[in-house]
């Protein structure tokens, strides 16, 4: 017999010893362990159901101004802005240019996504007496 097959023997050996003296022990604790990560997955599912895909929110321009006036969104939404008037209208950010459309004439619309957190207060640029706000959070 060779050193090589003799090492292998008592290895096979060596492992058989060890599985046979601890296998009835380890049994209950590996049942155990088996349901943790089970009690885990359900409280995963429950967070994946909660957690929220990017909304967008519709903003309609009529009879000189934004309905609803102010939105609550959330960052990653965003808000789209829809001319219902006759009139043109342009959509600009009163500080700052986080929002700045092009002049919308009745049925054109501008969209924009916010990923800041903060309060934005917008304006008409033509009729400056329209105003909106949108806080994200
Ligand atoms: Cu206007």
């Amino acid at each position: 017999m060779s050193k090589k097959l003799i090492l292998v023997f008592s290895l096979i050996l060596i492992v058989v010893v060890l599985f046979g003296c601890t296998q009835g022990g380890y049994n209950t604790t590996n049942s155990n362990t088996q349901t943790t990560p089970q009690n885990n997955n359900i409280q995963d599912q429950n967070t994946a159901v909660t957690t929220s895909e990017p909304q967008n929110y519709p903003i309609n321009i009529s009879n000189f101004s934004f309905n609803p006036q102010e939105v609550k969104i959330k960052v990653g939404d965003s808000v789209s802005w829809l001319n219902n008037d006759s009139m043109q209208h342009k959509v600009a950010s009163v500080s700052g240019n986080e929002i700045s459309s092009e002049l919308l004439p009745k049925g054109a619309s501008y969209k924009h996504t916010f990923n800041t957190p903060g309060t934005y207060t917008y304006y008409c640029t033509i009729h400056t007496s329209m105003r909106g706000t949108i806080i994200v959070e």
